[in-house]
């Protein structure tokens, strides 16, 4: 299998002008044309099209081509003329396609999934994102099984033919590379309205689904209009087409896609209404619309030139999706939530072996490149720059970005660049966050001088699995709080740094650097880090009262609830190094400050949650080398019974002060408190009392947010309650698939003994689907984030099986089970003796996928 690298990044031969599609869609399968008009780019005068549907003709000028050279997956012509027309027909087997790339059936209905080498499967074609051209699309299908069709742009026809078969025409005034090309057909109902931009002109939007889930839309087309005006108000980017439409499809691999004017959605992330879907879906879904939405300015207007450059459009897109939800909800709660997702995901993604830049200069599939790594880490790159420039030095930047590139294919140094000149700074060492992979440590070190009243701290950079990486630009937000909680602003005595309102950001340009503070009365307690401003692991030995000053004190809310974290993580730390951790006595400082905390009315609920949110299993065990992975999930285990127990009454009290009365979304904050209140009391020691608020809470429940709390806080344990709950919501919900995700789901995640037997048995539920990727993740992926029960010869076994299983007909979920592997690495060596014949036999199926080989390939070595 070959290796694809950034630096043999080369220019097309030919460059095209229009496409024109027509798509026939049949009972059995589905014929497309297309028409391309290409133009010679440089001397060469061969081409070779990326393709593997069934191809019946080629035409080049009028003249049936018979002596075509086809091989590999590539159509390969010679001695062209500098320009041509090359027409294609192929017959694409839509119906048995079960891989959601490509043209694709979804319960009847036809979608198209063509980011990243989706086009191909379609027909012959430059299927790379730097090739750009106007397309116009001609569908012809039956009118009763396909009285919606859809594409990119404008509808410019719609006719009756012979037959019963209706036509219609879409046309894509934008040049827009094939992977944001889309097609649905079938039988949809949707809903509709307006939208008019800030220069007035109006847009028309459209949320599609099927009919039985209509009335699930309305979140997600509120959500579209806010991410429109958003848009607008933060960033001045306008839509630029008549008409947006979504698309839900139950059948995705993903989350959604961007196509131009026409998004195609995962069910997930269109249908939200209050009986089905919990708080944190409804956030998702307006998340999700909005990067999609999002990406029409950054993606899809300016695209990348290659997929090596994919963090280009998608680290630019979180990080606006990110915005987004900060500034229309809590910004502190947005961030500990993306940090803990960044930590729990991309940080591990990092220490193992599949770890790349969010660059990455080689790939063999880049399907498996859409990572936490080029996703979140790029977000948090793009964040560094506006953390650097301030928000109106980024925005300038971004408009500068604009004016150069509208239109085109361009890397990241353009990027880089936009925001250099726009500032007139040099960004280039700036660029090392895209080619030095791993997660930076910072190890700190500080000196207080009581002479001078002058305090100095140090920091030490370096990557531990990457030796030969040069020093970056890091900039690390900073306070200084005094003994008696009082935050200064310090006097800083160093050329770089930035010092904004009431921040003061040093900036790390070398493998040490040291500033200094002068004017400072007593030793201080350093801030470091505030609103995690750079995606790094910073180490500096706090003592106890330092953290809990911090944890108290400090005015920046992201670092309180960070001092939080260290407190437990070091208390986790103590449990786990200790002869019994079953007995350990925990430290009673933790519970009189969680106490505090809770008494505490100025902070907001949801803040109250995250704060006494223990860190996760993923998170810890990145820094606990050969994990002994029992050890580690008992020792966070032992730490919140401790809490339960020394604080039953109060957790008590709480969470019946957080009962909400009748559901109203803004009482997200009151729920998410009282339902990690009731995880707690269930993990203490009065069993059968908390088991009764579990039912109870679940029985009176109006809302899925709240179903959901019961039935995880009772996850663990083994009781007939239980079993009760879980059948009752089965029952309940078994017409509604996504609710069912979450079933399955719970259960894959359980620590109880019999989940391995269980997940395997759910396999054959009436409610699951062995296609579906929604269900395969919900119940197999989910299982490969269970500690315990994955990490055993039989875990291992299972998830091995379900891979070659599913390869052969969706290498895409294939791959993405299969890195579920990699975190196994950091583990006691038992386990990777246990894992390696499970994955030497992934490795000899035959006709492996390059998804999963790559990943499988990676992990072995
Ligand atoms: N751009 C799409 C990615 C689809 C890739 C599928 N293999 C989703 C997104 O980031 O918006
Ligand atoms: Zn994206």
């Amino acid at each position: 299998i070959a290796t694809k690298y950034l630096k043999d990044y080369q220019a097309t031969s030919y460059l095209v002008d229009t496409i024109d599609l027509k798509f026939e869609i049949k009972d059995t399968f589905v014929i497309v044309t297309s028409k391309t008009k290409y133009q010679q780019n440089g001397a060469s005068n061969s081409l070779e099209l990326a393709g593997s549907a069934e191809l019946k003709s080629v035409i080049i000028d009028g003249n049936e081509l018979t002596d075509y050279k086809l091989a590999d997956d590539k159509l390969s012509l010679n001695n062209l003329s500098a320009n041509f027309t090359l027409e294609i027909v192929t017959h694409v087997d839509a119906f048995n396609n079960k891989s959601c790339m490509g043209l694709y059936a979804s319960n009847g209905n036809l979608f198209t999934q063509c980011e990243p080498e989706g086009f191909r499967k379609i027909t012959y074609y430059l299927d790379r994102p730097d090739v750009m051209a106007k397309f116009t699309t001609t569908i012809i299908g039956d009118k009763d099984l396909y009285p919606v069709l859809l594409s990119n742009g404008n509808k410019i026809s719609e006719k009756t033919l012979a037959n019963n078969q209706i036509e219609v025409i879409w046309e894509d005034p934008y040049k827009k590379p094939s992977y944001l090309f889309a097609l649905v057909a079938g039988k949809f109902a949707f809903i509709d309205d307006t939208f008019t931009t800030k220069s007035g002109r109006k847009v028309k939007l459209e949320v599609y689904s099927e009919a039985e889930s209509i009335n699930q839309c309305q979140h997600c087309l509120e959500s579209l209009k806010r991410a429109m005006e958003w848009d607008e108000k933060r960033f001045n980017l306008e839509y630029d087409l008549d008409v947006y439409m979504i698309v839900a499809s139950g059948d995705f691999n993903m989350g959604a896609m961007e196509n131009k004017g026409l998004n195609i959605f995962n069910t997930k992330y269109v249908l939200a209404e209050t009986k089905t879907a919990t708080d944190t879906d409804f956030i998702n879904v307006e998340a999700v619309v909005g990067h999609e939405y999002f990406h029409n300015w950054t993606g899809n207007r300016v695209t990348c030139r290659d997929w090596f450059q994919l963090s280009l459009k998608e680290g630019l897109t979180v990080f606006r999706d990110q915005e987004f939800t900060a500034d229309l909800h809590s910004r502190t709660v947005k961030r500990i939530q993306d940090v803990k997702n960044l930590r729990q995901m991309q940080f591990t993604e990092d220490a193992s072996p599949l770890s790349h830049p969010v660059r990455p200069e080689s790939y063999m599939e880049i399907n498996n490149f859409y990572t936490m790594t080029v996703y979140e880490k790029g977000a948090e790159v793009v964040r560094m720059y506006q953390t650097i420039l301030d928000k109106e030095g980024f925005n300038r930047g971004l408009a500068l970005y604009f004016e150069r590139h509208d239109g085109y294919a361009v890397t990241c140094e353009d990027f880089c660049k936009a925001m250099a000149d726009a500032n007139k700074i040099d960004l280039s060492q700036f660029m090392l966050w895209y080619s030095q992979s791993g997660t930076p440590h910072l190890a700190i070190s500080d000196h207080y001088n009581e002479a001078t009243k002058e305090y100095s701290i140090t920091f030490k950079q370096s990557i531990p699995n990457n030796p030969t990486a040069k020093a970056m630009l890091i900039p690390v937000s900073i306070g200084l709080i005094l003994d008696n909680g009082k935050n200064i602003i310090p006097d800083i005595k160093n050329h770089n740094t930035i010092v904004r309102d009431n921040e003061v950001i040093l900036l790390l340009n070398e493998a040490e650097n040291t500033f200094i503070f002068g004017g400072i009365s007593e030793k201080p307690t350093p801030s470091i880090l505030r609103g995690f401003s750079a995606p790094v692991i910073i180490n500096y030995a706090y003592d106890e009262k330092q953290l809990y000053t911090l944890a108290r004190h400090d005015n920046d809310s992201f670092n309180r609830w960070e001092a939080l974290q260290s407190i437990y993580k070091t208390e986790i730390n103590r449990i786990y190094h200790s002869e019994s951790p079953d007995k350990f006595e925990i430290n009673q400082n933790i519970t009189k400050i969680i106490s505090e905390l809770l008494n505490d009315a100025t902070i907001d609920p949801a803040l109250k949650a995250l704060s006494i949110n223990l860190p996760a299993f993923a998170e810890l065990s990145i820094s606990y080398p050969n994990t002994d992975v029992k050890k580690l999930v008992g020792s966070i285990k032992r730490l919140k019974s401790a809490i339960a127990n020394g604080l039953e009454t109060q957790l008590l009290a709480v969470y019946k002060d957080n009962q909400t009365v009748s559901y109203d979304f803004n009482d997200a904050g009151k729920r998410a408190l009282k339902n990690t209140l009731l995880g707690y009391l269930m993990q203490g020691n009065n069993t059968g009392k908390s088991i009764e608020l579990v039912a109870a809470q679940y029985k009176n429940a109006d809302n899925m947010t709240d179903k959901i709390g019961a039935l995880s806080a009772i996850n663990d344990i083994d009781s007939p309650v239980r079993h009760q709950l879980l059948d009752n919501f089965a029952q309940e919900y078994a017409n509604y698939p996504l609710v069912m995700d979450k079933w399955f789901s719970l259960q894959s995640q359980s620590q109880l003994p019999d989940t391995i037997d269980n997940v395997a048995n759910l396999l054959n539920h009436p409610s699951f689907d062995k296609e579906n990727p929604n269900k395969l993740y919900s119940l197999v992926r989910a299982f490969t984030a269970n500690p315990i029960y994955f990490n055993t010869d039989a875990g291992y076994n299972f998830i091995a099986e379900e891979i070659i299983r599913i390869d052969s007909f969706n290498p895409g979920v294939a791959g993405r089970i299969a890195n579920g592997f990699s975190s196994i690495a950091n583990y006691e060596s038992k386990y990777q003796t246990l894992v390696k014949p499970q994955l030497q036999k992934i490795m000899a199926k035959e006709n492996l996928s390059r998804d999963v080989y790559e990943i499988i390939s990676k992990t072995l070595q």
